[in-house]
Protein backbone atom coordinates (compact mmCIF):
# COMPACT_ATOMS: atom_id res chain seq x y z
CA UNK A 1 0.00 0.00 0.00
CA UNK A 2 1.20 3.44 -0.76
CA UNK A 3 2.11 5.58 2.12
CA UNK A 4 -1.17 8.22 2.60
CA UNK A 5 1.95 11.24 1.63
CA UNK A 6 2.18 9.76 -1.47
CA UNK A 7 -1.27 9.18 -2.50
CA UNK A 8 -2.32 12.70 -1.50
CA UNK A 9 0.89 13.96 -3.51
CA UNK A 10 -0.31 11.68 -6.48
CA UNK A 11 -3.88 13.16 -5.78
CA UNK A 12 -3.24 16.98 -6.50
CA UNK A 13 -0.87 16.12 -9.31
CA UNK A 14 -3.87 14.60 -11.19
CA UNK A 15 -6.35 17.45 -9.86
CA UNK A 16 -3.21 20.06 -11.38
CA UNK A 17 -3.93 18.00 -14.50
CA UNK A 18 -7.09 17.39 -15.01
CA UNK A 19 -8.96 19.52 -17.73
CA UNK A 20 -11.55 20.44 -15.11
CA UNK A 21 -8.78 22.17 -13.13
CA UNK A 22 -7.25 24.24 -15.71
CA UNK A 23 -7.36 27.98 -15.18
CA UNK A 24 -9.50 29.73 -17.27
CA UNK A 25 -8.07 32.74 -19.17
CA UNK A 26 -9.51 36.00 -17.86
CA UNK A 27 -11.29 37.76 -20.50
CA UNK A 28 -11.97 41.83 -19.23
CA UNK A 29 -14.63 43.32 -20.74
CA UNK A 30 -14.16 46.68 -19.89
CA UNK A 31 -17.16 49.12 -21.08
CA UNK A 32 -17.80 52.86 -20.99
CA UNK A 33 -19.43 52.63 -17.80
CA UNK A 34 -21.53 50.20 -15.49
CA UNK A 35 -25.00 50.81 -15.51
CA UNK A 36 -25.79 50.75 -19.10
CA UNK A 37 -28.23 48.09 -20.26
CA UNK A 38 -26.77 48.54 -23.65
CA UNK A 39 -23.48 46.53 -21.71
CA UNK A 40 -25.98 44.83 -19.44
CA UNK A 41 -26.83 42.95 -22.32
CA UNK A 42 -23.51 42.70 -24.57
CA UNK A 43 -21.95 41.14 -20.80
CA UNK A 44 -24.75 38.73 -21.34
CA UNK A 45 -23.15 37.40 -24.76
CA UNK A 46 -19.98 37.99 -23.04
CA UNK A 47 -21.01 35.07 -20.89
CA UNK A 48 -22.62 33.07 -23.49
CA UNK A 49 -19.37 33.23 -25.56
CA UNK A 50 -17.65 32.06 -21.97
CA UNK A 51 -19.50 28.93 -21.77
CA UNK A 52 -19.05 27.93 -25.28
CA UNK A 53 -15.57 28.03 -25.00
CA UNK A 54 -15.37 26.42 -21.63
CA UNK A 55 -12.05 27.85 -20.48
CA UNK A 56 -13.31 31.36 -20.13
CA UNK A 57 -13.76 33.92 -17.19
CA UNK A 58 -15.22 37.23 -18.10
CA UNK A 59 -14.23 40.02 -15.56
CA UNK A 60 -17.16 42.84 -16.40
CA UNK A 61 -15.86 45.96 -15.65
CA UNK A 62 -16.35 49.81 -16.70
CA UNK A 63 -16.09 53.18 -14.57
CA UNK A 64 -19.29 54.64 -13.02
CA UNK A 65 -18.90 57.29 -15.42
CA UNK A 66 -17.92 57.07 -18.89
CA UNK A 67 -14.48 58.86 -18.73
CA UNK A 68 -11.17 57.66 -20.32
CA UNK A 69 -9.00 58.19 -16.82
CA UNK A 70 -11.69 55.58 -15.28
CA UNK A 71 -11.12 53.06 -17.88
CA UNK A 72 -6.77 53.61 -17.96
CA UNK A 73 -7.06 53.22 -13.98
CA UNK A 74 -9.10 49.68 -15.01
CA UNK A 75 -6.59 48.79 -17.92
CA UNK A 76 -3.69 49.10 -14.95
CA UNK A 77 -5.16 46.64 -12.61
CA UNK A 78 -6.14 44.66 -14.91
CA UNK A 79 -2.78 44.73 -16.40
CA UNK A 80 -1.75 43.79 -12.89
CA UNK A 81 -4.43 40.96 -12.33
CA UNK A 82 -2.30 38.98 -15.50
CA UNK A 83 -6.12 39.19 -18.05
CA UNK A 84 -5.27 37.18 -20.93
CA UNK A 85 -7.59 39.49 -23.04
CA UNK A 86 -9.18 42.93 -22.49
CA UNK A 87 -12.37 43.65 -24.93
CA UNK A 88 -13.10 47.64 -24.58
CA UNK A 89 -15.55 50.04 -25.62
CA UNK A 90 -13.37 53.26 -25.55
CA UNK A 91 -14.27 56.67 -23.93
CA UNK A 92 -11.75 58.07 -25.90
CA UNK A 93 -9.96 56.68 -29.67
CA UNK A 94 -6.58 58.06 -28.62
CA UNK A 95 -5.97 58.69 -24.78
CA UNK A 96 -5.89 54.73 -24.05
CA UNK A 97 -3.91 53.76 -26.45
CA UNK A 98 -0.29 54.13 -24.12
CA UNK A 99 -2.25 52.13 -21.05
CA UNK A 100 -3.30 49.35 -23.73
CA UNK A 101 0.07 49.54 -25.43
CA UNK A 102 1.34 48.58 -22.53
CA UNK A 103 -1.10 45.32 -21.83
CA UNK A 104 -0.21 44.33 -25.46
CA UNK A 105 3.56 44.64 -24.68
CA UNK A 106 2.36 42.23 -21.76
CA UNK A 107 1.29 39.79 -23.97
CA UNK A 108 -2.14 40.73 -23.12
CA UNK A 109 -4.59 40.63 -26.51
CA UNK A 110 -6.80 44.16 -27.21
CA UNK A 111 -9.92 44.05 -28.75
CA UNK A 112 -11.57 46.61 -28.95
CA UNK A 113 -15.55 46.90 -29.62
CA UNK A 114 -18.58 49.16 -29.98
CA UNK A 115 -16.57 52.26 -29.52
CA UNK A 116 -12.98 52.04 -31.14
CA UNK A 117 -9.88 52.52 -29.91
CA UNK A 118 -6.81 54.23 -32.78
CA UNK A 119 -5.39 51.08 -34.58
CA UNK A 120 -1.96 51.15 -32.71
CA UNK A 121 -4.01 50.34 -29.35
CA UNK A 122 -5.93 47.22 -30.18
CA UNK A 123 -5.45 44.14 -32.39
CA UNK A 124 -9.07 44.48 -33.78
CA UNK A 125 -11.92 46.70 -33.75
CA UNK A 126 -15.29 45.31 -34.24
CA UNK A 127 -18.34 47.76 -35.35
CA UNK A 128 -22.02 46.79 -34.63
CA UNK A 129 -22.57 47.47 -38.27
CA UNK A 130 -21.54 49.94 -41.21
CA UNK A 131 -20.81 53.43 -40.18
CA UNK A 132 -22.07 55.10 -43.13
CA UNK A 133 -25.27 52.80 -42.73
CA UNK A 134 -26.01 54.14 -39.08
CA UNK A 135 -25.64 57.68 -40.62
CA UNK A 136 -28.14 57.03 -43.07
CA UNK A 137 -30.17 55.06 -40.88
CA UNK A 138 -30.48 57.93 -37.92
CA UNK A 139 -31.25 60.54 -40.85
CA UNK A 140 -33.73 58.10 -42.54
CA UNK A 141 -35.62 58.00 -39.16
CA UNK A 142 -35.86 61.33 -38.56
CA UNK A 143 -37.01 61.87 -42.01
CA UNK A 144 -39.95 59.25 -41.59
CA UNK A 145 -40.74 60.88 -38.45
CA UNK A 146 -41.43 64.76 -39.18
CA UNK A 147 -41.37 64.76 -43.28
CA UNK A 148 -38.67 67.03 -44.98
CA UNK A 149 -37.85 70.31 -43.41
CA UNK A 150 -37.50 71.16 -39.95
CA UNK A 151 -34.61 71.69 -37.29
CA UNK A 152 -32.99 68.47 -35.69
CA UNK A 153 -30.97 68.41 -32.98
CA UNK A 154 -28.48 65.25 -31.87
CA UNK A 155 -28.39 64.39 -27.85
CA UNK A 156 -25.42 62.44 -27.90
CA UNK A 157 -23.47 60.37 -25.16
CA UNK A 158 -19.53 61.99 -24.42
CA UNK A 159 -18.03 64.18 -26.40
CA UNK A 160 -15.37 62.16 -27.50
CA UNK A 161 -17.13 58.81 -27.91
CA UNK A 162 -15.49 57.22 -30.83
CA UNK A 163 -18.40 55.72 -32.56
CA UNK A 164 -21.10 58.30 -31.67
CA UNK A 165 -18.46 61.19 -33.21
CA UNK A 166 -18.05 58.87 -36.44
CA UNK A 167 -22.26 58.51 -36.26
CA UNK A 168 -22.50 62.12 -36.19
CA UNK A 169 -20.13 62.59 -38.95
CA UNK A 170 -21.69 60.23 -41.26
CA UNK A 171 -25.22 61.55 -40.50
CA UNK A 172 -23.83 65.02 -41.70
CA UNK A 173 -22.65 63.53 -44.82
CA UNK A 174 -26.08 62.29 -45.33
CA UNK A 175 -27.70 65.75 -44.22
CA UNK A 176 -25.87 67.32 -46.93
CA UNK A 177 -27.60 65.63 -49.32
CA UNK A 178 -30.85 65.97 -51.18
CA UNK A 179 -33.72 64.60 -50.12
CA UNK A 180 -32.23 65.70 -46.82
CA UNK A 181 -31.04 68.75 -47.36
CA UNK A 182 -34.54 70.38 -45.16
CA UNK A 183 -33.56 68.77 -42.20
CA UNK A 184 -31.29 71.74 -40.43
CA UNK A 185 -29.01 70.41 -37.16
CA UNK A 186 -29.37 72.64 -35.12
CA UNK A 187 -26.92 71.38 -32.52
CA UNK A 188 -25.07 69.07 -30.68
CA UNK A 189 -25.26 67.99 -27.45
CA UNK A 190 -23.90 65.74 -24.88
CA UNK A 191 -25.30 63.52 -22.12
CA UNK A 192 -22.39 61.73 -21.43
CA UNK A 193 -24.21 58.37 -21.32
CA UNK A 194 -26.11 59.46 -18.03
CA UNK A 195 -29.73 59.55 -17.46
CA UNK A 196 -30.44 62.99 -15.30
CA UNK A 197 -27.67 65.11 -17.54
CA UNK A 198 -29.22 63.75 -20.78
CA UNK A 199 -32.23 64.30 -19.66
CA UNK A 200 -31.74 68.29 -18.88
CA UNK A 201 -29.76 68.90 -22.16
CA UNK A 202 -33.32 67.44 -23.97
CA UNK A 203 -34.69 70.27 -21.46
CA UNK A 204 -32.17 72.46 -23.04
CA UNK A 205 -32.45 72.38 -26.05
CA UNK A 206 -36.53 72.91 -26.08
CA UNK A 207 -35.53 75.86 -24.54
CA UNK A 208 -32.95 76.81 -26.79
CA UNK A 209 -34.54 76.33 -30.10
CA UNK A 210 -39.03 76.57 -29.89
CA UNK A 211 -39.11 75.33 -33.49
CA UNK A 212 -37.01 72.07 -32.80
CA UNK A 213 -38.78 68.96 -34.52
CA UNK A 214 -36.78 66.09 -33.61
CA UNK A 215 -33.93 65.10 -31.41
CA UNK A 216 -31.27 62.70 -33.01
CA UNK A 217 -30.04 60.38 -29.74
CA UNK A 218 -26.94 57.70 -31.17
CA UNK A 219 -27.08 56.27 -27.62
CA UNK A 220 -29.65 54.11 -25.77
CA UNK A 221 -29.38 56.29 -22.72
CA UNK A 222 -29.47 59.75 -24.50
CA UNK A 223 -32.70 58.61 -26.87
CA UNK A 224 -34.80 56.94 -23.64
CA UNK A 225 -34.26 60.02 -21.74
CA UNK A 226 -34.91 62.35 -24.45
CA UNK A 227 -38.31 60.52 -25.07
CA UNK A 228 -39.04 60.81 -20.93
CA UNK A 229 -38.60 64.50 -21.00
CA UNK A 230 -40.66 64.89 -24.46
CA UNK A 231 -43.39 63.34 -22.63
CA UNK A 232 -43.01 64.74 -19.40
CA UNK A 233 -43.31 68.44 -21.11
CA UNK A 234 -46.17 67.86 -22.99
CA UNK A 235 -44.78 67.63 -26.48
CA UNK A 236 -45.70 64.32 -27.94
CA UNK A 237 -46.78 65.18 -31.57
CA UNK A 238 -44.83 68.50 -31.82
CA UNK A 239 -40.99 66.90 -31.36
CA UNK A 240 -40.20 63.36 -32.21
CA UNK A 241 -37.36 61.02 -30.56
CA UNK A 242 -35.48 58.71 -32.23
CA UNK A 243 -32.63 57.47 -32.14
CA UNK A 244 -30.33 54.19 -31.35
CA UNK A 245 -31.96 52.61 -28.84
CA UNK A 246 -33.29 49.07 -26.78
CA UNK A 247 -36.55 47.86 -27.24
CA UNK A 248 -37.04 46.90 -23.52
CA UNK A 249 -36.31 50.82 -22.52
CA UNK A 250 -38.07 52.07 -25.52
CA UNK A 251 -41.45 50.00 -25.68
CA UNK A 252 -42.97 52.56 -23.25
CA UNK A 253 -41.93 55.92 -25.43
CA UNK A 254 -43.30 54.54 -28.75
CA UNK A 255 -46.50 53.65 -26.99
CA UNK A 256 -47.00 56.95 -25.81
CA UNK A 257 -46.44 58.41 -29.33
CA UNK A 258 -42.85 60.31 -28.85
CA UNK A 259 -40.96 57.92 -30.89
CA UNK A 260 -42.26 56.24 -34.13
CA UNK A 261 -39.23 54.17 -34.35
CA UNK A 262 -35.51 53.82 -33.34
CA UNK A 263 -32.74 51.26 -34.31
CA UNK A 264 -30.05 48.92 -32.48
CA UNK A 265 -28.07 45.71 -33.53
CA UNK A 266 -28.29 42.92 -30.87
CA UNK A 267 -26.19 44.00 -28.10
CA UNK A 268 -25.91 40.09 -26.81
CA UNK A 269 -24.55 38.84 -30.27
CA UNK A 270 -21.65 41.70 -30.26
CA UNK A 271 -20.21 41.36 -26.69
CA UNK A 272 -20.81 37.45 -28.05
CA UNK A 273 -18.39 38.11 -30.82
CA UNK A 274 -16.42 40.46 -29.06
CA UNK A 275 -14.95 38.18 -26.53
CA UNK A 276 -15.76 35.28 -29.46
CA UNK A 277 -12.74 37.25 -31.19
CA UNK A 278 -10.12 38.28 -28.20
CA UNK A 279 -10.31 34.50 -27.96
CA UNK A 280 -8.99 33.74 -31.42
CA UNK A 281 -6.04 36.27 -30.40
CA UNK A 282 -5.63 34.66 -27.34
CA UNK A 283 -4.86 31.26 -28.69
CA UNK A 284 -2.58 32.55 -31.80
CA UNK A 285 -6.03 31.86 -34.15
CA UNK A 286 -5.92 35.28 -35.44
CA UNK A 287 -2.80 37.53 -35.71
CA UNK A 288 -4.72 40.96 -36.56
CA UNK A 289 -3.15 41.27 -40.23
CA UNK A 290 -5.64 42.86 -42.68
CA UNK A 291 -7.51 40.83 -44.87
CA UNK A 292 -7.66 38.00 -42.40
CA UNK A 293 -10.87 36.15 -41.54
CA UNK A 294 -11.64 36.01 -37.35
CA UNK A 295 -14.05 33.84 -36.67
CA UNK A 296 -17.40 35.34 -34.28
CA UNK A 297 -18.47 31.82 -33.11
CA UNK A 298 -22.09 31.29 -33.69
CA UNK A 299 -22.40 34.49 -35.29
CA UNK A 300 -20.17 33.64 -38.45
CA UNK A 301 -17.05 34.93 -39.44
CA UNK A 302 -15.64 38.83 -40.48
CA UNK A 303 -12.68 39.58 -42.63
CA UNK A 304 -10.35 42.07 -41.43
CA UNK A 305 -9.96 45.53 -43.54
CA UNK A 306 -7.09 47.62 -43.57
CA UNK A 307 -7.68 49.47 -40.37
CA UNK A 308 -7.68 45.82 -38.79
CA UNK A 309 -11.56 46.60 -38.43
CA UNK A 310 -14.66 44.71 -39.10
CA UNK A 311 -18.41 45.16 -39.29
CA UNK A 312 -21.33 42.60 -37.78
CA UNK A 313 -24.85 43.20 -39.18
CA UNK A 314 -27.17 45.71 -40.32
CA UNK A 315 -29.40 47.53 -37.61
CA UNK A 316 -32.83 46.84 -37.40
CA UNK A 317 -35.67 49.28 -36.73
CA UNK A 318 -38.46 49.15 -34.72
CA UNK A 319 -41.82 50.55 -34.48
CA UNK A 320 -45.08 49.81 -32.99
CA UNK A 321 -45.29 47.07 -34.92
CA UNK A 322 -42.10 45.25 -33.34
CA UNK A 323 -40.94 46.47 -30.51
CA UNK A 324 -43.03 44.64 -27.58
CA UNK A 325 -41.61 41.39 -29.50
CA UNK A 326 -38.05 42.29 -28.65
CA UNK A 327 -38.43 43.60 -25.49
CA UNK A 328 -38.38 40.77 -23.75
CA UNK A 329 -34.76 40.11 -25.13
CA UNK A 330 -32.51 43.33 -24.79
C1 LIG B 1 -24.94 53.62 -25.55
C2 LIG B 1 -23.45 53.59 -25.62
C3 LIG B 1 -22.94 52.61 -26.65
C4 LIG B 1 -23.69 52.73 -27.95
C5 LIG B 1 -25.16 52.57 -27.71
C6 LIG B 1 -25.95 52.70 -28.99
O1 LIG B 1 -25.40 52.54 -24.79
O2 LIG B 1 -22.99 54.88 -25.91
O3 LIG B 1 -21.57 52.83 -26.87
O4 LIG B 1 -23.26 51.80 -28.88
O5 LIG B 1 -25.56 53.59 -26.81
Amino acid sequence: MKKPLQVLLAALVCAAFAPGAMAADKIALVVKSLGNGFFDAANQGAQEAAKELKDVEIIYTGPAKATAEGQIEIINSLIAQNVKAIVISANDPDALVPALKKAMARGIKVVSFDSGVRKDGRLMHLNPSSNALIGEKLVKMTQDAIGANGEIAVLSATAQATNQNIWIDEMKKVLAKPPYTGLKLVSVVYGDDQTDKSYREAQGLFKSYPNLKAIVAPTTVGVAAAAKAVQDEKKVGALFVTGLGLPSEMAGHVKSGAVKSFAIWNPIDLGYSAVYAAHQFVHGKAKGTAGEKVSLGRVGTVALDANNEAAMAEPFTYDAGNVEKFAKFF
